[in-house]
């Protein structure tokens, strides 16, 4: 619970580090960072993304900005998972689950840029059975879901899977187009070194939320560099944000 309740603490202040702290409870102040934990949250009424842009790396052509508008900015916490090819001895990912946050309201503010360091700290830190839906839920003021991230056969047909986006059971609960499959474009490896999951964009396949996904300022969910035959499949937390476009 020490965890939970540090998380918590953090939503609430981590916008404040670049201000003065703001007191504890409400006041909530316009456009300040408790929006992320309120109930009343919406990324769409409260938080325009309409001019709000991102910020890829300029040493690189691998990830490319696109002329469609940020619809949503989303933090995902989660796990890749791996399992262990038992002919090459190393790690293959067998997809990944997360949760998101609707971060919009917080794009805006300085700290936004090292959001992903404090929430991975704590998620690594948070008990080992817990859940990333658990360790939302147990927020107890209601950050916003904007949904879930997580794998789907391929729609087409091909072998393998493909990565989605579902905000039907969340942000956009009742629209049942409320999600993307995603295919990718472009695979940076981390700018912030090896143990990161690299950064990518991804283009719609199938579904209506969203034509560009991007994948940036990753923080874990690399595995290990080798495997033993016969290694269970293991889960590697990791946080990203996640940034749609439409
Ligand atoms: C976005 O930019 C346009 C053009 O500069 C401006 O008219 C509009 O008010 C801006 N919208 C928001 C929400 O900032
Ligand atoms: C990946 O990990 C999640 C828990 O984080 C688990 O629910 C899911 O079943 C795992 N998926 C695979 C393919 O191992
Ligand atoms: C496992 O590794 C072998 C040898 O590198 C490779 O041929 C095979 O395609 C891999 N299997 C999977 C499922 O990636
Ligand atoms: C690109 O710039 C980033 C910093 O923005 C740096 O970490 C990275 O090493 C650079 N990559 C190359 C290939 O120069
Ligand atoms: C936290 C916050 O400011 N929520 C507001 C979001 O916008 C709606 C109206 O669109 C208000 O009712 C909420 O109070």
């Amino acid at each position: 619970m020490l965890a939970f309740a540090t998380f918590a603490t953090f939503l609430l202040a981590a916008p404040a580090l670049a201000a003065p702290l703001a007191p504890s409870g409400p006041p909530i102040t316009p456009g300040g960072p408790a929006k992320l934990i309120s109930p009343s949250t919406n990324c769409r009424t409260n938080c325009s993304l309409a001019n709000a842009t991102i910020a890829l790396p300029t040493n690189q052509t691998v990830l490319t900005a696109t002329t469609t508008a940020m619809k949503f900015a989303g933090l995902g916490v989660g796990t890749q998972n791996y399992t262990c090819n038992s002919t090459s001895l190393t790690y293959i990912s067998s997809g990944a689950v997360a949760e998101l946050f609707d971060v919009s309201c917080l794009v805006s503010q300085p700290s936004f840029a090292s959001l992903q360091d404090t929430a991975f700290t704590m998620w690594t830190a948070s008990p080992a059975p817990e859940t990333p839906a658990a360790l939302i839920t147990k927020l107890g003021t209601s950050p916003t879901v904007l949904g879930q991230h997580y794998f789907v056969a391929n729609p087409s047909g091909a072998a393998g899977t493909s990565p989605k986006w579902d905000f039907t059971s969340n942000v956009d609960a009742g629209n049942t187009n409320a999600f993307v499959i995603g295919a990718k474009t472009g695979d940076l490896p981390a700018p912030t070194g090896a143990s990161d999951v690299d950064w990518l964009q991804l283009k719609n396949v199938e579904g209506d939320l969203a034509t560009t996904v991007y994948r940036t300022d990753t923080r874990g969910g690399q595995p290990p560099a080798s495997c033993t035959a016969g290694s269970p499949a293991i889960e590697v937390k990791y946080v990203a944000k996640y940034f749609l476009f439409k």
